[in-house]
């Protein structure tokens, strides 16, 4: 407890940009609606920067190649958590937070509610055990918004398969995973979304890639950019 709270006055920069995250299953179209956010933003002349999870920085990409290649998951869910978190750590500190501080806006494809989706319930991980974990890799840090893009699962599949033109060889630890498992990660994002309704919002991605960005973009102006002054800056 001591570590967390010597990190806590380490970690905790006055915060001014807006934070939003893209979460959902595989093929949802996060990476894709990212670009979106961030041309739309950067025309709008805000200062906008993406990233994404795991990875975002030097090390945390390191820990991304050992994570997706499989070879962490014979040390099960908590200690793949553990290394998510590891990794997070790192792309807080070194990427997400100083941007914030410095007033730019940060759009990251995936970040903690992945852990608690996938690790967590795929792997039956206690809650307060995942809780401890945000605790350590985020302090205080919560997106201002984060999107959850709803897909039925078939349907990731088949947008993900053609995107590899089914060269089933190049799918990742997860993506290999079956349909049972893709299924319980939808399912925890809405019950995520379901707990934290004022951070997230769900959108069905079912529609165009024009329609997807519509929605996300009416979203984003009306929870984030129409945000009084008071709310959206971010003190300690
Ligand atoms: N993970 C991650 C954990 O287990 N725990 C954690 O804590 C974290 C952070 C990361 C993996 O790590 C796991 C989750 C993941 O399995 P990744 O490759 O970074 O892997 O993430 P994925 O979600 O697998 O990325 P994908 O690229 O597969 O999915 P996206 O980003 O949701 O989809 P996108 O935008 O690349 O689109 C997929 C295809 O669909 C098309 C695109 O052109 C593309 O071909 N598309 C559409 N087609 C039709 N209609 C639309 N509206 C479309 N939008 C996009």
């Amino acid at each position: 407890m001591t570590i967390v709270a010597q990190d806590s006055q380490m970690r905790s920069p006055v915060r001014r940009g807006a934070f939003i995250t893209l979460e959902g299953g595989e093929g949802a179209g996060k990476s894709t609606q990212a670009r979106h956010i961030l041309q739309r933003l950067r025309e709008m002349r805000i200062a906008a920067v993406g990233t994404r999870e795991p990875g975002g920085s030097p090390d945390a990409e390191t820990l991304r190649k050992l994570l997706l290649s499989g070879d962490a998951e014979a040390l099960g869910p908590a200690a793949e958590a553990i290394l998510f978190a590891a990794a997070r750590i790192d792309h807080v500190d070194k990427k997400i937070a100083p941007a914030l501080a410095a007033g730019t806006f940060v759009v990251c494809d995936r970040f903690a509610d992945s852990t608690r989706a996938y690790q967590g319930a795929t792997g039956r991980l206690d809650p307060r055990f995942l809780r401890a974990l945000d605790r350590v890799a985020l302090d205080e840090l919560r997106p201002d918004l984060t999107v959850i893009l709803d897909l039925p699962v078939e349907e990731a599949r088949a947008r993900s398969a053609a995107r590899r033109n089914d060269n089933l060889g190049d799918r990742d630890r997860f993506e290999r995973e079956g349909l049972g498992f893709h299924q319980t990660i939808r399912e925890a994002y809405l019950s995520i979304a379901a707990e934290e309704p004022g951070r997230c919002v769900v959108i069905d991605a079912r529609g165009t890639e024009a329609e997807v960005s519509r929605a996300i973009w009416a979203t984003i102006s009306r929870r984030v950019l129409r945000k009084p002054a008071a709310e959206s800056a971010h003190g300690p």
